[in-house]
């Protein structure tokens, strides 16, 4: 039952030289509150401390000054830290930041480390603890850091009896039989794993409420949760649950679950009631209402400001929130209707609610108006809401882009999406500021991930599948910073700073998307995938189906008129996107087939028609595969053994789909429009 544990796991430091200059810093370690969070933090550096350097550090409660080494770990407001910080210091370390500062002199030896919070303590230990594996030279250590967005939390959809909805990585962490784990073990190093990314909270169960997970939110179940409530508390994190909206009728035995009715109201209040004195902190609700197949207010002719304003009432008194997901259309469409978009949806179902929404209620949008393709343009909802908070869910798991067998770092995605200018307050509204809520000063907003994590030895099942989740965390915490650099600094704690092992991985990883797409769906098309489980190509899988993501491919033409003479869709964007959208020339061209209905033989900008880009996409991405293949190889003998095979043989899987998708997808096009590949790579009579 062994499992590693990412780039958390510390190898030793053969740097004796490195070694002479730390000891002095790190052979002690002082708390300055001795609580349970202080001296779980202090457990967690002097862990690594012993592993990292080979020396055991005395861990002391002090609260003076008597000693000139060791690191010292206080809060703001302590006298003896406060000695060593200027004014503009302190003022800078915010909520949930931390402040790192070394003093070196002839007689003084102290790395301090300092927060206002308890989870500034722990995010500030996991920082300074890195610091330290990859040799930062400490005389000029100074760090003081804050997480821009106020939210950062995982989603799971963990389902009640082990399974993961999308999970490719084993099952739960959390259930199995239809009951919570006993063993918090495992939970706990995932705690730690995600406090070092700096998530603050956690859904633990599918947004899919079905069967037994209706019953968590009731004593049945929540002395359970309380456990894993506090196993998470120690790390910063706070828990979260996915409710049915419908549980008034399945668990109180109401005859309706009206968000105005009075009865309806009360019954949410008790159970908010009792979760609390479970979990005091309990973060809150997280809803899927009146989509794919889950009730919600429409059912009773009530709005989904009704509905999410009713359960905020009920958590206000308590501080927590709603988090209220946007991902609503119509999944039963009539494939023949050729005016209904679902991309249109989302917009349409919120746009009209802005300002309705009481102040703890948090709408959670899926980065794009369809649903987790390899590329989307941005949602339109992003910027079209300024009164109302917004996060942005993001899937870390890899549904659409290759199921964790594919290698598809997903960094370089979210970063062209966090960077996209809406336009909506004028040059520089990007989506990273509106969910990290600085352009429009909202309380509540940032980031959320869907899990790709589960029990499976490498937690990801493709080793290198753990960038994403690193990356997500290191994106919600700040979204400023390059890709290269996180993906990097993933590198450097997981393999070490071998310069060959560095390189190559660094490429493989901000060249994986790119490839991915290139095989798959290229030029915003998507969707080409089998229908239920989302794998491998099927060019009309979906395509006479309910679902509503067409792409209406005949013999000439292929892709979806989605501008303002179309379906309309661009109609949602601020005017600067929606002239570019709308204008095939000007377009980007990676969102071509999402905007426009393009005939095969249209010649984009490299003066290719766009049947022979399609072609060349998918045999140059087949062939890509191999210098992934080619890169990895290379580091064989640098990494452990048993990462490398794992890895070696998801690659292999990798280059054999990656081929029946480039096989698949091209014979297609072919038999649709009859006209031969330019190179004559297609073998067909
Ligand atoms: C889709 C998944 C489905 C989820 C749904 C959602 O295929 O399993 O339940 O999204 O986000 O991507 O609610």
């Amino acid at each position: 039952n062994q499992y590693t544990m990412c780039w958390l796991d510390y190898k030793r430091c053969e740097d004796e030289e490195y070694l002479k200059k730390v000891i002095p810093f790190i052979s002690n370690i002082f708390i300055l509150d001795n609580n349970y969070y202080f001296r779980n933090a202090a457990l967690e550096l002097k862990e690594a401390i012993k592993n990292i350097f080979g020396v055991e550090p005395n861990i002391q409660t002090t609260s003076y000054l008597d000693f000139h080494h060791g690191t010292l770990i206080g809060k703001l407001g302590n006298e003896v830290i406060e000695k060593f910080l200027e004014k503009e210091e302190k003022e800078q370390i915010g909520n949930e930041g931390f402040l790192i500062k070394v003093v070196a002199t002839k007689t003084q030896n102290i790395i301090l480390l300092v927060a206002k919070t308890e989870s500034g303590i722990i995010y500030g230990t996991f920082e300074l603890i890195n610091r330290l594996r990859v040799k930062s030279n400490l005389s000029s250590l100074y760090i003081i850091e804050n997480p821009k967005a106020p939210l950062r939390v995982i989603n799971h959809w963990d389902n009640m009896d082990g399974s993961i909805e999308r999970g490719y990585a084993g099952s739960s962490i959390f259930f199995s039989n239809n009951r919570v784990k006993r063993s918090l073990k495992r939970v706990r190093d995932y705690a730690r794993l995600l406090a070092s990314i700096g998530i603050n909270g956690v859904v633990i169960n599918n947004v899919n409420v079905r069967g037994k997970a209706i019953w968590l939110i009731t004593p049945k179940y929540l002395p359970e949760l309380s456990e894993i409530a506090e196993t998470f508390r120690l790390y910063g994190i706070k828990l979260y649950i996915s409710i049915n909206f419908a549980s008034p009728i399945y668990i109180g035995g109401l005859s309706t679950a009206d968000p105005l009715d009075p009865d309806v109201f009360k019954w949410w209040q008790e159970t908010v009631k009792t979760i609390y004195s479970y979990i005091p902190d309990f973060g809150g609700f997280l809803v899927k209402a009146d989509s794919e197949f889950n009730p919600g207010p429409y059912v009773y002719g009530r709005s989904h400001a009704d509905g999410a304003n009713m359960l905020a009432r009920t958590l206000l008194p308590y501080g927590g929130v709603v988090i209220w997901r946007a991902f609503v259309y119509n999944c039963l469409q009539d494939w023949r209707d050729t005016k209904t978009d679902r991309a249109k949806a989302a917009y349409e179902n919120f746009k009209p609610l802005d300002g309705e929404f009481l102040d703890n209620v948090v709408l959670q949008i899926k980065y794009g108006p369809m649903d987790f393709q390899v590329r989307e343009p941005v949602s339109p909802l992003f910027g079209g809401m300024e009164k109302t908070n917004q996060m942005i869910e993001l899937q870390i798991t890899q549904e659409y882009t290759g199921q964790q067998i594919h290698l598809c770092y997903l960094g370089t995605l979210w970063k062209e999406i966090l960077e996209f200018d809406t336009y909506c307050k004028g040059k520089g509204s990007y989506i990273k500021r509106i969910v990290d809520g600085s352009l429009f000063g909202w309380k509540y907003c940032g980031f959320a991930g869907v899990s790709n994590i589960g029990s499976s030895i490498n937690w990801t099942g493709h080793d290198l599948a753990q960038a994403n989740l690193w990356t997500f965390g290191k994106l919600a915490w700040n979204p400023d910073r390059s890709v290269e650099d996180i993906a990097k600094e993933w590198i450097l704690l997981t393999f070490g700073d071998d310069k060959k092992v560095v390189e190559n991985i660094l490429w493989m990883l901000l060249n994986s998307h790119r490839i991915y797409e290139k095989y798959t769906t290229p030029l915003g098309l998507g969707w080409m995938v089998n229908p239920g489980h989302h794998y491998g190509p099927n060019p009309e899988g979906y395509e006479y189906s309910k679902w509503g993501t067409y792409h209406r491919a005949d013999t000439k033409a292929i892709g979806v008129d989605r501008t303002s003479k179309g379906t309309g869709y661009t109609l949602q964007y601020h005017p600067h996107w929606q002239k570019i959208f709308d204008d095939i020339e000007k377009c980007p061209e990676n969102l071509l087939l999402f905007f426009h209905r393009v005939p095969y033989t249209y010649r984009l900008k490299s003066g290719k028609t766009l049947i022979q880009f399609m072609y060349d996409s998918h045999f140059e991405g087949a062939e890509e595969v191999d210098v992934l293949i080619q890169k990895w190889e290379e580091l064989r003998g640098k990494i452990d053994e048993d990462i490398f095979n794992r890895v070696s043989e998801r690659l292999k899987m990798q280059k054999e789909h990656a081929i029946e998708w480039r096989d698949v997808i091209n014979t297609y096009f072919y038999r649709k429009t009859g006209i031969p590949d330019e190179k004559g790579r297609l073998i067909y009579p």
